[in-house]
């Protein structure tokens, strides 16, 4: 399928949002908005493994769909997962019910040069990404725009170095510290591959694109200087020089440095880093943060996403606040981060309603002044 004469976007909200134009009302989407909450997917799971329907672009495609079916959502993000990227550089990742994934850790410095393949073929081994980016944008018929992702390079090294998740990620702190040179070159070899990936996402059809540093907190000010934010900014350069390369239109970036509020005046330096948007955890107050970014940035989050726990009413006030906080310009909802399994798509529903509902309210509001 040609990866031209894509569907017209009739919802192009959040691309406005991005770019710092104004909208008639707040957009929102919901991290790890296609998943294991919904029972469709969860269905799906049972007849087919996670990397199954990640590397079958009709299932990834299908499962991108399903929350857009469901909810009033401005964006739809691929199917996929940040892993895909060590598993295109050589390193085993398997999908371990109730543990999550689990890779086949690099257990010392020395095996950044035997066991990470630098010259594997990032197109070639992710083509089945670029397939489902392109099936997915033609099957959206326009509604709303695909967004495509990738982990950033620390993020992806700690899963190289831990194996998993880990509560305190020492096994990596450990390279930093011990072995900065070789954790550098892992460093950049991820970085290489992630702006391709990315470059190519677009290509394919991809609309906007976020890079999830869910690590990030982890990391000290210093350490997030030296190890993340020189190869984030790389990245965010790096993708729109290609795409000015090759003639193809730049879109939206989004940098989702999880619990890294040191970096966020940094982060927020819209003509230093590339990055349009900047995707808050639930940690910091809407206040503090729009101090910090100056006017240079979109803010995207930044609900607890334990919020949906609670009841509809008391959802729909807390999103009120929310929005209320951050105001309607320059503002994407989400959730601080992912949200969890055991959550019910009523809550979601609920939600993506009251973002749309309050922010249209407030900006009325605005109007009739
Ligand atoms: O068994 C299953 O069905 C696996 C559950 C699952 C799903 C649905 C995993 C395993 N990944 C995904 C999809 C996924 N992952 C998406 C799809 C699009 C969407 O948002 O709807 C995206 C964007 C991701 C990104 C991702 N994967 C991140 C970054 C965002 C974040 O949550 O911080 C991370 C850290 C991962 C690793 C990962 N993959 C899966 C799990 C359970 C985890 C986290 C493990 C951990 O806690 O360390």
């Amino acid at each position: 399928m040609a990866s031209t004469d894509f569907p017209k976007l009739t919802n192009d909200l959040i691309l406005q949002a991005a770019l710092g134009e104004k909208t008639s009302h707040v957009p929102v989407w919901v991290m790890r908005q296609a998943g294991r909450y919904l029972p469709e997917f969860r269905n799906l799971r049972q007849h087919h493994s996670f990397f199954d329907i990640c590397r079958t672009p009709e299932l990834a495609c299908e499962a991108t769909l399903m929350p857009i079916r469901r909810f009033d959502l401005d964006a739809a993000i691929i199917f996929s997962d940040i892993l895909v990227i060590p598993q295109a550089l050589g390193i085993d990742v398997k999908m371990v019910e109730s543990v999550g994934p689990v890779l086949e850790a690099l257990k010392s410095p020395a095996e950044v040069k035997s066991r990470v393949k630098a010259d594997s073929d990032i197109d070639q081994e992710l083509d089945y990404v670029y397939k489902a980016i392109t099936l997915t944008r033609h099957s959206l018929q326009g509604k709303v725009p695909l967004i495509g992702f990738a982990g950033a390079p620390f993020t992806l090294m700690a899963y190289m170095v831990e194996g998993q998740g880990s509560k305190t990620l020492s096994k990596v702190k450990k390279w930093l510290y011990q072995n900065p040179v070789e954790s550098h070159q892992l460093l950049d070899i991820l970085t290489g591959a992630v702006i391709t990936f990315l470059t190519s996402q677009v290509r394919a059809g991809a609309q906007m694109l976020q890079v999830f540093d869910s690590n990030a907190g982890f990391l000290g000010p210093t350490q997030f200087d030296e190890f993340s934010l020189p190869y984030l900014i790389k990245i965010g350069n790096g993708v729109r020089e290609n795409l000015r390369k090759e003639g193809l239109s730049e879109v939206p970036m989004t940098v989702f440095a999880k619990d890294a509020h040191y970096a966020l005046e940094k982060l927020s330096d819209r003509q230093h880093t590339g990055y349009d948007v900047v995707s808050l955890d639930w940690t910091i107050e809407a206040e503090v943060a729009r101090a910090k970014a100056a006017g240079r940035v979109t803010l995207q989050g930044n609900l607890d996403p334990c919020a949906l726990y609670s009841n509809q009413d008391d959802l729909d006030y807390l999103v009120e606040q929310m929005v209320t906080q951050f105001g309607t310009h320059r503002f994407i909802a989400n959730l601080g981060h992912g949200i969890y399994p055991d959550m019910t798509p009523e809550s979601v529903n609920t939600f993506v309603n009251a973002v749309h509902k309050h922010s249209r309210r407030l900006n009325g509001h605005k109007n009739s002044v």
